[in-house]
């Protein structure tokens, strides 16, 4: 069946009855995306300009800045509107082709602002970091598979400059069963008060099964820690989504 988007971009990828298929960052979802995410993540938007402002904290001279999985480039955009400096380079990594499209679109239209921000349409397991003062995952190591996160967390500590702050926000989930059911059925509440119907909340909820995989929190610290982070914590948590800072020595 016909899936729906609409010109003024608002998301309703999920609003009619359609045939269970897997949720994936095309054409429809990256024509409606920002609204999408502001309405389906709680904080989302406090998060991106905290991003900003933890950007002009840590954020070191000549350094980069990697934003991975950066789709319309948010916390990139929140990160050069918040630096006072000009020696830094943001690198916008993403491996879908409508978002780093719409993205390389933004940056062009974005002046000088979008010279220090550069858009690369690849895979971040794949991807080389270098000379990092910050690292910004922001919703998108959750749609990496499991097996894959160990290694990317230590490729990261390796691209890092020693002080560098890696930000990692994502869907958690809780090991007691009671927590985890109350923050899930509080989060769809939620959505509802975003204007999402109950059949949006269900049919994209089935989409994301095997798609995104959430874990706890004491599993992403422990991973962290083996990578060789240090003084990892989280700084926002809203229902079941978290945000969390960890440090290179
Ligand atoms: C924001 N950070 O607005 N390589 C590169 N990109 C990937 C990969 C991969 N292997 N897998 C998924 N992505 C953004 C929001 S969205 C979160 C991030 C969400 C990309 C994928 O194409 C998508 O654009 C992004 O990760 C996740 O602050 O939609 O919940």
């Amino acid at each position: 069946m016909k899936t729906e988007s609409n010109s003024k971009g608002t998301d309703r990828v999920f609003a009619t009855e359609r045939l269970p298929t897997a949720f994936a960052f095309d054409e429809q979802v990256a024509s409606v995306f920002e609204d999408m995410i502001n309405r389906s993540v709680p904080g989302y938007s406090t998060i991106i300009s905290m991003i900003g402002v933890l950007a002009e904290r840590y954020c070191t001279a000549g350094s980069r800045i990697y934003d991975l999985g950066a789709s319309l480039g948010g916390a990139s955009f929140a990160v050069a509107h918040q630096l006072p400096h000009k020696d830094y380079r943001i690198i916008a990594i993403d491996n879908s082709e409508a978002m780093t499209a719409r993205l390389a679109k933004k940056i062009t239209a974005s002046g000088e602002l979008g010279t220090h921000i550069e858009c690369r349409h690849e895979d971040l397991r794949l991807s080389e970091i270098e000379d990092a003062s910050m690292v910004i995952l922001n919703f998108t190591l959750q749609f990496i598979e499991p097996a894959a996160r160990e290694a990317l967390m230590r490729k990261i500590y390796e691209g890092m400059r020693p002080g560098g702050l890696l930000v990692i926000s994502e869907k958690i989930r809780f090991p007691d069963p009671q927590l985890n059911e109350l923050f899930i059925d509080l989060y769809h509440r939620f959505k509802e008060t975003q204007g999402y119907s109950k059949l949006e909340i269900s049919q994209k909820r089935a989409a994301l099964e095997n798609v995104l995989i959430p874990e706890t929190l004491a599993a992403h610290r422990e991973r962290l820690a083996l990578a060789g982070f240090h003084s990892i914590d989280t700084w926002f948590q809203c229902f079941n989504f978290a945000s969390m800072v960890a440090f290179k020595e």
